[in-house]
């Protein structure tokens, strides 16, 4: 009997998504570039299984029932191109090539166009929840050539994380590299959420002075609240690790943080875009400014930093931080949206925004009750456009807003960074005020650079252009926004 489908990259979640495979049923045939991997795997994880090994792609070709079904899972970028093309000799027409890996999403849509030409049919998915999310059910977004689906749609449901009520947290997301699109923002989403961990902990611990117990303690308590999530599961966890000496190991972990890109890329698809997605671009700037360690050592002794205690009762300031961290992480997922729902218009995808929230549930590592909330308030209208306009998260801020604003001002008065926090806030203020100050940014643009104005009591769409020195000629410059 041929195999459902083929694996190639036994890497941690190539092998994992292998198991999950198994274990659900499908016969999977594995390969890797360096062969011995395959063996070490079929004697080792995968010992008394069903999974085949290949030794070579043209072996692996030959073991697959048609339409074959063949996932990548090896490192993104040129890697997936060369296997690509390696591959497309092998195959017939109509068989499948799926990418797991993280590609960037624009190369995902090139592929799917340029294997079409071929008459091969390519699916880019994102796959999200790290090695235990593969074992037991990641996250999968998959987008592409969507006559692909339907063939393997029943073996990504089956992998798939399920939501409480039983839904795949896998579900068609569009076309192109619309699914790595998706994964792509989930990324930047998770670089906000950590980041606003962040700053609470240093609020907390720099602030406020709580030890690593009762920080412990206070996440744990978070996670029974409107904040339950991964991510504030394991930094409970952390906060409560001690090493050999008893002593907190986070505490002696170097505080300059790594970065793979996808947050990177979040950002610079939002500028591209015209998205105001403040709180993740500053999360990926947070890192930036981690990662200059020695600089802000040397900075630190120039300007004699110190942070002064928060001071105050610390029951009542640490009750301000959650409020504070919800109604921020309402707004990064607000940001996020926007940063979807332009994507979708500009490249046609037609991306269900309940769904999204849907694929994030469970699985992933942003996943989160709070984002059963957002699908509700997509599947209550599918069209709104900020989140905070949903009637679930509008009360949510407004009851935040207060402590939101103090712990904000706080951090600010006794010198701990908050870009994130900051950020949102900041947003919130400058969204809902009617008349921003961009009337004399307008006349700054049209004062040195003829770029004119629209005029309040004016029609949209009329552009006037003062000599405001009385010296410039009365030439505009052409009027256009990119
Ligand atoms: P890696 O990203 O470490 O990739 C390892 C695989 O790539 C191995 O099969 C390796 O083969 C193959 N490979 C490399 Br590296 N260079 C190659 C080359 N020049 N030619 C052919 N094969 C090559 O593995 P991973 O961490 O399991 O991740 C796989 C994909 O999933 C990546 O795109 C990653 O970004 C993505 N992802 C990872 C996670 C995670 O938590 N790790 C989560 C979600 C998504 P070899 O054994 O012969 O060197």
């Amino acid at each position: 009997m041929k195999g459902d489908i083929g694996v190639i990259g036994l890497a941690v979640m190539g092998q994992n998504l292998i198991l999950n495979m198994n274990d659900r049923g499908f016969k999977v045939v594995a390969f890797n570039r360096t062969t011995s991997k395959v063996d070490d795997f079929l004697n080792g994880a995968a010992k008394g299984t069903n999974i085949i090994g290949a030794y070579s792609l043209q072996d692996l070709v030959d073991k697959l029932e048609k339409p074959r079904k063949i996932m990548m899972m090896v490192r993104a970028g040129s890697v997936v191109d060369e296997f690509i093309g390696q591959l497309v000799p092998l195959l017939d027409e109509g068989d499948i090539i799926i990418d797991g890996g993280n590609a960037n999403y624009p190369d995902s849509t090139r592929r799917t166009k340029e294997l079409a030409a071929q008459g091969i049919r390519f699916i880019g998915a994102g796959v999200s929840g790290g090695e235990e999310g593969a074992r037991n059910g990641p996250s999968i977004m998959p987008g592409g050539d969507e006559s692909a689906w339907p063939e393997i749609k029943p073996i990504f449901q089956a992998i798939a994380a399920k939501t409480p009520q039983g839904e795949p947290c896998c579900d068609w997301v569009g076309r192109d590299g619309a699914g790595h699109f998706v994964k792509m923002v989930h990324n930047g989403i998770e670089y906000g959420d950590m980041q606003l961990i962040c700053e609470a902990y240093q609020f907390m611990k720099d602030g406020l002075g709580l030890s690593y117990d009762e920080m412990h303690r206070i996440f744990k308590e978070w996670n029974q609240t409107e904040l339950d999530s991964y991510l504030i599961e394991i930094t409970a966890d952390i906060l409560g690790y001690q090493d050999e000496g008893g002593e907190p190991l986070v505490e002696k972990i170097l505080d300059t943080a790594g970065q793979k890109g996808t947050g990177k890329w979040t950002g610079i698809n939002a500028l591209d875009l015209g998205i105001p997605l403040t709180l993740i671009s500053e999360s990926v700037f947070a890192r930036c400014v981690s990662a200059f360690k020695e600089q802000r050592v040397e900075a630190g002794k120039l300007f004699g930093k110190t942070i002064t205690p928060v001071g105050g009762d610390k029951t009542e300031w640490v009750n301000a931080l959650r409020q504070a961290l919800l109604a921020s992480k309402i707004i990064s997922y607000a940001q996020g949206f926007m940063l979807i729902r332009e994507a979708s218009e500009v490249n046609d995808w037609a991306l269900n925004y309940g769904n999204t929230a849907l694929l994030w549930r469970e699985g992933c590592i942003i996943r989160s009750a709070f984002l059963g909330n957002i699908r509700d308030a997509y599947a209550a209208n599918p069209d709104l456009v900020f989140l905070g306009a949903d009637p679930y998260f509008k009360g949510v801020l407004e009851n935040c807003l207060p402590a939101w604003r103090k712990v904000v001002a706080k951090a600010i008065e006794c010198g701990i960074a908050m870009p994130c926090m900051a950020s949102a806030i900041t947003f919130l203020d400058g969204y809902t005020t009617e008349r921003l100050p961009a009337n004399l940014l307008q006349a700054q643009r049209d004062y040195f650079g003829a770029h004119t104005y629209e005029r309040t009591d004016k029609p949209r769409g009329e552009f006037f252009h003062t000599n405001w020195t009385g010296k410039g000629g009365d030439t505009a410059s052409t009027t256009y926004d990119i």
